[in-house]
């Protein structure tokens, strides 16, 4: 089920629950700002999520509260990862669901990163 945008953030939820190292994921990079693992439940042959390390429940959120340092090393994050898995000569796609109408499922921001195929004209 889609989240609901207006409740405040959620620490109980599954990347919370990452971030804290109570759950594990098949970690690709971590710095002072993002962590990037493979999605459980993937939708391309490579699919990366890249969550910041703050409390931020949407893109929505993140652009409205974060400091610039942590935008700025959030959005670093998500090219150097896209990078080093080697895609930007093929080409990849980043995505961000938000709330209820964008799907998103996990109230914590994260940023899908799909790549290794065509990925197709994008879907309205
Ligand atoms: P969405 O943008 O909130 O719809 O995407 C959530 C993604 O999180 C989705 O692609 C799931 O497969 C993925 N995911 C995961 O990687 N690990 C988990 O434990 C859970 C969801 I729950």
């Amino acid at each position: 089920m889609p989240i609901d945008p207006t409740l405040p953030y959620d620490d109980t939820n599954i990347f919370a629950r990452i971030l804290r190292g109570e759950i594990p994921c098949g970690k690709v990079y971590e710095d002072d700002h993002a962590l990037a693992f493979h999605d459980i439940n993937p939708q391309a042959p490579s699919h990366i999520l890249v969550i910041p390390k703050g409390a931020y429940v949407s893109w929505d959120d993140f652009s409205a509260r974060a400091a610039d340092a942590e935008i700025a090393g959030f959005v670093r994050a998500v090219g150097h990862v896209a990078r080093a898995a080697g895609h930007v000569e093929s080409g990849y796609r980043l995505l961000a669901n938000i709330g209820q109408d964008g799907h998103q499922e996990v109230p914590h921001l994260h940023v899908h990163i799909f790549a290794g195929r065509p990925l197709g004209p994008m879907l309205a």
